[in-house]
């Protein structure tokens, strides 16, 4: 374990998904009036679509990262947060059994926003859930949380478990494409629906996040399991960190009393970075760039033949399992148990990485299966060939120097969160030290990481001259949402100030010019509501 020095972080937060009574079990005050009206239409439109109430509606949030990207996939720890906007899945499962062909089951699923997500029948073998990941359709992430529910339930009921037919209604308000995790919320509530309508009493957080993680990559994008531990775990008021070795853990972790106060804002940039069109040269390609960069660093620093851990990253190679290698084996020589911190380790790798991957042009496959002694056959099989990626060269250097400081990023951000600051009655300069960590994840993810884009950048830069203390982009980037801390007397200043030079500037529409800026307070994860 490589993260003592976070004293409460074992006591994770596992337990069952809670079961909601009321709607303020799962809201905000402030959210609660607009919630119980949309709540209301769900259920209305449910009973009119299928003559017949819904029994229970799952829920999952969307989320925002405030510090650590594009590190969960090489198992560094993160620390996002949930938000108000949410997947609801109303669902029934009292459908006629005749109504579907033989050795099948029968799913309905409506989404209130029919024009844009048609409705859909599909009749479903018992044994298997078929998923086409090269056809965008919006039920696939439906089907892709059903799939890995129907695998967990199978493990505990027995391979010739018969799913229940499914009747649903989805309402969705986390904006797609835009760095919110629209698709983690849909896919673990998928998944705690189909767990739910099945007859599962109880669900584990652990196992509905672990199975949504794995689901997710069956749409088609290697992902890491941020976004989904965020979505089930977060709790009410905090934020969560999250981290992935030895196990999947996540501890709530609250924000001291600041004054100025302390909000943040997310903002738009109405930049859709669709990752099933550009993962072959973003998302999956900056994966597959991390993983070869720690397959190259064992090469290079470790013994020859040192096995790096087959660990739960989406390429079973990671910068972590190096990092966590590289430090045993070293202790292990000098004959010392642990004594550099995780943050001196980070630093260590940092200039180790500066000085072994010295190629700031990037490493063809011939470089480096040389060096990793394979063939580039091998190589493309044991990297490329799950996802495809587009690529001459590779980014090691930056990709991993990115990692290890981001890593160390958020290890900065919670010693800070964790000392309170010094002056209560001012902590402007320990805003400013929170702050500061953030705006260097953007350059970093600007300059080494590469996965911004012009318009974040810009709405980055506006807010900060308008007095957000750090902004950066949220998410995988490239597009999307951009995150700020912003003390709560300049809230207006900078919602201005995007408004004149960044958003007057694009044609929106009302809907769009809504949902441009919110201010979000940490909400609370997946929980289960039972009708009546
Ligand atoms: P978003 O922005 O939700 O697509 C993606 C990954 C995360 C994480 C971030 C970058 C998916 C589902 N999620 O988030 O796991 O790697 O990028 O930090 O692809
Ligand atoms: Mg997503």
């Amino acid at each position: 374990d490589i993260y003592p020095r976070t004293g409460g972080y074992q006591s994770n937060m596992a337990g069952p998904v809670p079961v909601a009574s009321s709607l303020s079990d799962i809201y905000t005050i402030d959210a609660l009036g607009t919630q119980a009206k949309r709540w209301n239409s769900l259920l209305t439109r449910f009973q009119t679509i299928y003559g017949q109430p819904a029994e229970f509606v799952a829920r999952s949030p969307g989320r925002v990262n405030i510090i650590g990207e594009h590190i969960d996939y090489s198992l560094y720890p993160v620390l996002p947060m949930a938000i108000t906007a949410d997947s609801l899945l109303a669902v029934s499962t009292n459908v006629a059994s005749s109504n579907a062909k033989e050795g099948h089951y029968k799913i309905k699923i409506a989404n209130v926003q029919d024009a844009k997500f048609p409705t859909h029948e599909f009749d479903i073998p018992y044994d298997a859930v078929d998923i086409d990941a090269t056809v965008h359709e919006w039920t696939n992430y439906f089907k892709s949380g059903l799939r890995g529910a129907l695998e967990l339930l199978r493990k505990k009921h027995g391979a010739d478990f018969k799913p229940k037919s499914m009747q649903i209604l989805m309402d969705g308000t986390v904006p797609a494409g835009g760095g919110l995790s629209s698709s983690a919320a849909f896919v673990s509530s998928s998944a705690l629906a189909v767990m739910v309508a099945n007859g599962e009493k109880t669900v584990d957080k652990t196992e509905l996040t672990e199975l949504a993680i794995v689901s997710e990559r069956a749409v088609g994008v290697n992902s890491g399991g941020m976004d989904q531990s965020a979505s089930v775990f977060s709790e009410r008021g905090s934020a969560l960190f999250v981290s992935f070795t030895p196990s999947l853990k996540a501890r709530a972790v609250s924000f001291p009393k600041t004054n100025p106060e302390l909000t943040f804002l997310i903002a738009q940039s109405f930049v859709t970075a669709d990752k099933f069109v550009t993962g072959p040269i973003h998302y999956n390609l900056r994966v597959v760039e991390c993983s070869l960069a720690a397959a190259y660093l064992n090469a290079v620093l470790n013994p020859p033949g040192t096995p790096l851990p087959s660990d739960a990253s989406p390429l079973s190679v990671s910068l972590h399992g190096f990092h966590e290698t590289f430090f045993a084996l070293q202790e292990h020589s000098a004959g010392a148990t642990s004594s550099k911190s995780t943050e001196s380790q980070l630093e260590e790798l940092v200039a180790l990485t500066e000085k072994t991957l010295d190629k700031k042009d990037g490493y063809t496959r011939e470089e480096i299966a040389a060096v990793l002694n394979i063939s580039v056959d091998e190589l493309d099989k044991q990297f490329t060939s799950r996802f495809p990626v587009r690529a001459e060269k590779f980014k090691l250097r930056q990709r991993a120097l990115h990692v290890f400081s981001e890593a160390l990023r958020v290890l900065k951000f919670m010693s800070l969160l964790e000392q309170q600051p010094a002056n209560t009655d001012d902590t402007s300069e320990y805003n400013a030290q929170l702050g500061g960590l953030l705006n260097q994840t953007q350059d970093s993810c600007r300059d080494v990481y590469e996965c911004s884009c012009n318009e974040i950048d810009e709405l980055c830069a506006s807010a900060r001259r308008a007095g957000s203390y750090g902004s950066r982009l949220t998410g995988a980037g490239w597009g999307g949402c951009s995150v700020h801390l912003v003390p709560a007397d300049k809230v207006k200043a900078v919602k201005e100030a995007w408004e004149r030079e960044y958003y007057s500037k694009l044609d929106l529409t009302d809907e769009q010019k809504e949902a441009a800026v919110v201010v979000s307070k940490p909400g609370s994860g997946s929980a289960v509501y039972l009708v009546e």
